[in-house]
């Protein structure tokens, strides 16, 4: 039995990758550490529990001496590590908490990895995920990343990100620790916290509150459906080199006007108001400092060499999107009046 650790699993993307693994892989052991922040959801899980291939632990990877016990006292094997302050509007206002979780919380579980492992990394892996924002912005005629472009972070959760990332390319270089990294595009999908675009809209549009579109929402972001993500990281965690980046991505541009526009469309016609009635929310307020134009993931390296590519057209996957969290107004309802943070006590008993 291998045992897996997978950071942030309580987390939006965390939560559909620890549920592939649990229910793919029977044999392994999946461990999920979370330190349940206002962002970990661990209701997200709540049909795993009980699996007896699956195990949580609350904890902070920003605690060092925490994450070593860990470490001896688990035999793990690999690591997928998801667990990070992911907002950007969080990190222009509270960038402590960014380096603290992003940059400090990846040492320690590199350095408890490092030595854990005691340079034996026969069948040992640490797998880093990572986001395109560290590669900076583009502008509208210049070509998409690659895994070659610079690294040019502009806020201080890119920055964060960025500095994670070469942490573990050092302990690679330094130690033979055995890493791979994977850089992906915006997600989408059901179990977002409702502080991104996305599931923010569709939340503010079925209670008809106002849609704060930042700047002249000319913002252009690629969006990839967040299980097309999750299959994505079980292949590089397979079957990718030790020591390469694979970047991840749609190849799906969306103006944010234009994205914003489909959602109302989409959402107003589920709910059965009247095409397009929901436009008049739309406020457009003052920007994101030092806001993005654009990205845009060049995934050809995943594609020719793992054979990867995103399984669901835009429209279908909002479409779904959109269903997913009308059909699930109370995990929304239970999300934003802070009702979720009750179920670790719940069930854990602490
Ligand atoms: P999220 O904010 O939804 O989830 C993050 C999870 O990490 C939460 O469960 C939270 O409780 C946990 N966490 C935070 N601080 C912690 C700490 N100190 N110790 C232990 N756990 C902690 O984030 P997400 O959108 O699911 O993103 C997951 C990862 O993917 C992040 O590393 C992010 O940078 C990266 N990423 C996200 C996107 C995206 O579009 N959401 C795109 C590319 C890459
Ligand atoms: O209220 C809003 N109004 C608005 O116009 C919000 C929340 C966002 N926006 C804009 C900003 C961006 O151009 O929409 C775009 C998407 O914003 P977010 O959902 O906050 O995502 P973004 O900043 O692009 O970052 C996301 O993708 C990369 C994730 O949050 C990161 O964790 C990931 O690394």
């Amino acid at each position: 039995m291998r045992h897996i650790l997978i950071t942030g699993g309580a987390g939006f993307i965390g939560s559909h990758v620890v549920r592939l693994f649990v229910n793919k892989y029977p044999d392994d052991e999946i461990i999920n550490l979370d330190k349940l922040t206002y962002a970990g959801n661990l209701s997200n899980l709540s049909d795993l529990e009980g699996k007896p291939n699956y195990k949580f632990i609350k904890a902070d990877i920003s605690d060092y001496d925490a994450i070593r016990k860990i470490f001896e006292t688990l035999k793990i094997d690999g690591v997928i590590h998801l667990a990070a302050e992911s907002h950007v509007d969080r990190s222009i206002t509270d960038p402590f908490s960014f380096a603290k979780t992003n940059v400090i919380g990846t040492l320690n579980l590199l350095q408890s990895a490092k030595d854990a492992w005691r340079e034996n990394y026969e069948g040992k892996l640490f797998y880093h995920i990572s986001t395109d924002e560290v590669y900076g912005a583009l502008n509208f005629n210049e070509s998409r990343f690659t895994e070659e472009t610079r690294y040019d972070p502009h806020s201080p959760y890119s920055a964060s990100k960025a500095s994670s990332d070469h942490f573990v390319r050092a302990y690679h270089d330094t130690y033979g620790l055995p890493v791979v990294l994977s850089n992906c595009s915006n997600n989408y999908g059901p179990y977002q916290f409702p502080e991104k675009l996305i599931p923010l809209f569709i939340n503010n549009i079925r209670y008809n509150k106002p849609l704060p579109v930042y700047g002249k929402g000319e913002n252009v972001r690629d969006w990839l459906y967040v299980e097309d993500h999750a299959r994505a990281i079980d292949l590089i965690f397979h079957r990718g080199r030790v020591g390469q980046t694979y970047n991840i991505g749609g190849g799906n541009e969306w103006k944010n006007i234009d994205l914003i526009k489909l959602l109302i469309k989409t959402t107003d016609r589920l709910l059965g108001r009247e095409m397009g009635a929901s436009e008049k929310l739309i406020t457009f307020v003052t920007d994101r400092a030092g806001h993005d134009l654009r990205y845009a993931i060049d995934a050809s390296k995943l594609r020719n060499e793992l054979g990867w590519t995103p399984s669901l057209q835009f429209e279908e996957g909002i479409d779904q999107t959109v269903r997913w969290y009308l059909e699930h107004q109370e995990w929304l309802d239970s999300v934003t009046s802070g009702e979720y943070q009750n179920y670790y006590r719940r069930m854990y008993g602490e």
